[in-house]
């Protein structure tokens, strides 16, 4: 039997995803960094040279053009932009322009993310988003970062602000959604929704800029009998930050596997389930229920995946596993709901916040000499971004 070919619309953005703590290396004023590096550390390790991608963009940003697909998403470190309250280098910034320059040099469309986990130390050791002004030192920053953005359609204010929330400010561990999550902080919830508002706001006089943000999607399903319970659990944690987002000009949906939420809250994973490097669930069809969900609670707001993936350390599970969130994400789209495109997570193998264990990568690299090793997923999925037809190489 062969498996179903998928024919995505011509205009379908394909590309992959990076943020910079979990690939530049040194990001040595930022919040992460401390932590890493503190003597009782509870990370298994800390993040050093990543794969020094703050030197090797260019490498990057060609392997994915070569590849076939058209957008690399990457953030800029606001760490290194202001590392001390109020000191800002013109010299990051011009790094970040530098980044977006090379996109364009290699016919690539840049999506940027203003903020993916990572804060200034000087801004966490005050409080972080707990401050009553968290809103302000933001747009702030933001203002500062403007004119870089002068030519950049898309653009992410702030990265799984639910994760940031739940985690009191960004304290995530690698071992991190294997198991239930903490509840959220109501006060940072609300400084983030208020922060968002205010970027998009100072992003708004960017002319035909498509400003949101990106949101961690759970795929939550209830045990029989147990919806209002999933409910609860699952508003403080997704919904609240995707009705905030209805009515921008898209929603980020990043959706990797799915949660059981019985009586006393989340179930653990049946010890049969097949497991990724992360702890987490096999479950491709994530990401397609993701979008429905999230097409409902962010009133039809257009969509786009800008995360989607697996840690494996086997390459041809990583093409099943995206093969088969695709065929979800087709159907999704034959529903009516309208989708921009897909970003890959990740270009490379990351920094997974404690750990370089879990290989989310389409491409790997060598520990010592920093080489880059595409893997195959990387041309298939660069084909599918030329052709816009999602095959299966075996099936
Ligand atoms: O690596 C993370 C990323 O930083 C945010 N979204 C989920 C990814 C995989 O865990």
């Amino acid at each position: 039997m062969t498996a179903q070919s998928y024919k995505f619309p011509q205009d379908f953005i394909w590309g992959a995803s990076t943020a910079a703590h979990q690939i530049e290396g040194n990001n040595t004023n930022s919040d992460w960094w401390a932590r890493e590096y503190a003597p009782q550390t509870d990370l298994k390790e800390p993040s050093g040279d990543a794969c020094d991608s703050y030197n090797r963009y260019e490498e990057d940003i060609r392997l994915l053009a070569q590849s076939g697909l058209t957008m690399y998403r990457f953030s800029i470190e606001w760490a290194r932009i202001e590392p001390i309250e109020g000191v800002y280098s013109r010299a990051q910034l011009l790094h970040y322009r530098a980044v977006i320059d090379t996109c364009h040099k290699y016919n690539i469309e840049p999506m940027v993310t203003l903020h993916h986990m990572t804060l200034p130390l000087w801004f966490a050791s005050q409080g972080g988003w707990l401050r009553d002004d968290a809103a302000d030192i933001f747009s702030r920053y933001i203002e500062y970062v403007k004119p870089i953005l002068h030519d950049v359609t898309w653009v992410c204010t702030i990265n799984e602000p639910n994760m940031v929330a739940l985690t009191q400010g960004g304290t995530e561990g690698s071992d991190f959604a294997a198991s239930s999550l903490p509840s959220p902080d109501s006060i940072i919830s609300q400084h983030l929704v208020e922060a968002h508002k205010r970027a998009r706001d100072v992003l708004s006089s960017i002319e035909g800029v498509k400003a949101g943000w990106t949101i961690a999607c759970q795929a939550f399903h209830a045990i029989p009998g147990c919806e209002a319970e999933m409910e609860a659990y699952q508003y403080p944690r997704e919904d609240y930050f995707t009705e905030a987002a209805a009515g921008d000009d898209f929603i980020g949906v990043q959706a990797y596997l799915r949660t059981f939420i019985g009586k006393n809250g989340p179930v653990p994973i049946p010890t049969d389930a097949e497991r990724t490097l992360t702890g987490w669930e096999y479950f491709p069809p994530a990401l397609g229920i993701a979008v429905h969900h999230t097409w409902e609670v962010g009133r039809h707001t257009p969509i786009f995946v800008t995360e989607n993936g697996i840690a494996t350390s086997d390459d041809s599970r990583r093409i099943d596993y995206t093969y088969d969130a695709l065929a979800g994400l087709h159907s999704a789209m034959n529903d009516g709901i309208t989708v921009h495109g897909y970003l890959h997570w990740s270009l490379l193998d990351n920094y997974e916040w404690g750990s370089y264990k879990p290989t989310f990568g389409l491409i790997g690299w060598d520990k010592e000499t920093f080489e880059r090793q595409p893997r195959p997923s990387l041309g298939w999925l660069g084909e599918i971004g030329q052709t816009g037809i999602v095959q299966h190489p075996t099936r």
